[in-house]
């Protein structure tokens, strides 16, 4: 037995064609479903997961849901695998599963939803960390092709800048050839973590591939509890936002209306794809 709630709200972008839509109708799904099952179902018989570009949206959300403590599924997810290189403009592979690339055992985790920046752990390893620790780090130098091991304790974003005064950027890891030379630098040294120039920004997709810098999380999330947990759900209450595991039975909130892009298939799943 399903209820589905039905509102139209008319959004006034103030002529940009891009975001916000124009107008969307907004739907409370009256079942207990996982996140992927929510997507499959919004995207079956509406357009997919709702995004939330303002507070306005939120509030009409929680006006069309039954006021009870428990979550319903938006379109918000973290992306685990969404890495990007410091030094930008250059064609090279960012992925899970390059030879030359290799997470530690059980990386990356995201542990309480804080850690995404990427160190060189064990010299050999990936491992993510949260960005403002202070570690060494290796800058590239483009002029002379060289890796250069700075000695001294930066959080990543000024390591990043030192690399960028100094240097060229952050190092890359390209190649197999470059994680050689980037092992052979570090040789010796001693270090448990040398910041990388590999990070990504934290979530920062919805399911409908549309861009929203609107945030509404409880006071203690995202948490990423168990490090399981990528995917934003909306409490019916108080319209807070929490992070939750994927295989999580919540309600969910679908829309109906444009959308620029077509639907991506990456999500919150938990597992390396
Ligand atoms: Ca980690
Ligand atoms: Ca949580």
């Amino acid at each position: 037995m399903e209820e589905i709630c039905l509102l139209l709200i008319l959004l006034l972008s103030g002529g940009l064609s891009t975001l916000p839509p124009h107008s969307r109708e907004y739907h409370f799904v009256n079942q207990l479903m996982t996140w992927t099952e929510a997507q499959s179902y919004c995207r079956e018989h509406f357009t997919d997961l709702v995004t939330i570009y303002n507070s306005n949206i939120n509030q009409l959300l929680v006006s069309i849901g039954p006021r009870i403590n428990v979550w319903a599924w938006i379109g918000l997810y973290d992306d685990r695998y969404s890495w990007k290189w410091s030094m930008e403009g250059k064609l090279f592979y960012v992925g899970s599963t390059h030879e030359f690339l290799i997470w530690a055992n059980g990386q990356p985790d995201c542990v309480n939803a804080k850690e995404y920046c990427v160190a060189l752990q064990g010299q050999t390893q990936m491992d993510d960390r949260p960005c403002g620790d202070s570690y060494p780090f290796l800058c590239y130098n483009a002029k002379n092709t060289s890796y250069i091991l700075v000695m001294e304790s930066r959080s990543w974003s000024a390591a990043q800048s030192y690399c960028r005064t100094y240097h060229t950027d952050l190092t890359s890891i390209r190649s197999k050839e470059e994680k050689s030379n980037i092992t052979l630098t570090l040789n010796g040294s001693g270090v448990q973590y040398v910041w990388i120039g590999l990070y990504r920004d934290p979530w920062a997709f919805w399911s409908d591939n549309t861009t929203s810098t609107f945030t509404n999380w409880a006071p203690s999330d995202p948490n990423n509890y168990a490090s399981v947990e990528y995917c934003g759900a909306l409490n019916l209450m108080s319209g807070k936002w929490d992070d939750g595991f994927i295989n999580y039975k919540n309600y969910a909130f679908c829309f109906t209306g444009e959308v620029q892009n077509a639907n991506t298939v990456r999500s919150c799943h938990h597992v390396k794809h």
